[in-house]
Order: C-alpha cells, then structure tokens, then sequence
C-alpha cells in the first residue's frame, strides 16, 4: 500500500480557531480524521504532518522525494499556507526532488487578496486544488489516488 504525504504550513494549526468565515470551523485534528477516512477509501496509507518552519518543510519534501523514488510513496499534497506565496526554497525542493506535487487551498486564494494571486508552487505541482473549504483534502487525496492507479 502506498502512502499519501499531507504537509500543512505555517498557522494551519489554528485552524477551526478563528476565521471560520474564510476557513470553516473544523480543526486541523478534524482536518485529519477526514483525510484518513479518504485515504482508507482509496487504499493509501497517510502520513499527515503540519510545521510552522519553512526548512523544517523543505526537509519533509526532500525525505518525500526520496519515498517516492523508493516506490513508497503516492505523491505529496501540500497546503504551504503563506509560504504559497513567498518561498523560492519550497518550489525548489518540489522541483530538485521531483515528487508529484497536488497543491492544496482551503479557501479560493482568487477570489481574495492579490497577494494571494500568485502561487511559487503552482509551477512545480501536477494539480492545484482551491476554493473547496477542507473537504478539498478528500476531493486531493481520490484525485491522487487516480493518478496513481492511472500510473
Ligand atoms: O486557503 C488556504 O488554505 C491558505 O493556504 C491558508 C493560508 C493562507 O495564507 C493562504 O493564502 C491560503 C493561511 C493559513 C492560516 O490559517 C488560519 C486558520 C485559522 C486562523 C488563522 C489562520
């Protein structure tokens, strides 16, 4: 069985905390009971993760390459959170490692400030999935799941 890296980025722990307006009300603890669920679905295993330190992520990118490379690993959903859209050192482990890369927004970052507009990963992932509140996670964890079975 392979697994389904999800890595969430800065202040995502907060989640269900404040701002249930733009991100809903469950929490990260919720957020992984449903990933979990998903992943039972579809046959993968999950490793969920979340860090508020970019190097910290750069490194579970790098040991995601390594996974992939070795047959172990199905690919690597990834909500960077504001790291989105500040950090050249994530798009360039997505990219040095080459692991299969579903970009993951809660809210719809269009729809909000520009500065939200443009995403350093967006390059580097195979798909991008915003805008679907948290159940986005299950709709990123089949949409994984296809790819992996399509090979
Ligand atoms: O929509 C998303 O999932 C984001 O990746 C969330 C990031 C934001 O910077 C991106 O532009 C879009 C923010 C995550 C922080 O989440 C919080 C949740 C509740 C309370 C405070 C922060």
């Amino acid at each position: 069985m392979k697994t389904a890296l999800i890595l969430n980025g800065p202040n995502l722990n907060l989640l269900g905390t404040r701002e249930p307006a733009v991100y809903g009300s469950a929490t990260l603890a919720d957020v992984e009971k449903l990933c979990a669920q998903a992943c039972a679905e579809h046959g993968l295993a999950l490793d969920f993760r979340q860090s508020n330190h970019e190097g910290e992520l750069v490194g579970w990118i790098h040991e995601a390459g390594r996974a992939q490379a070795a047959g172990t690993l199905a690919g690597l959903i990834f909500n960077a959170g504001a790291y989105t859209h500040t950090s050249v050192a994530l798009h360039d482990a997505v990219k040095g490692t080459g692991v299969t890369l579903i970009e993951l927004h809660i809210s719809n970052v269009f729809a909000r400030e520009a500065f939200r507009h443009h995403s350093f990963l967006s390059p580097a992932a195979r798909a991008v999935m915003c805008g679907f509140g948290v159940q986005g996670y299950a709709l990123a964890i089949a949409g994984l799941a296809q790819m992996t079975a399509a090979g």
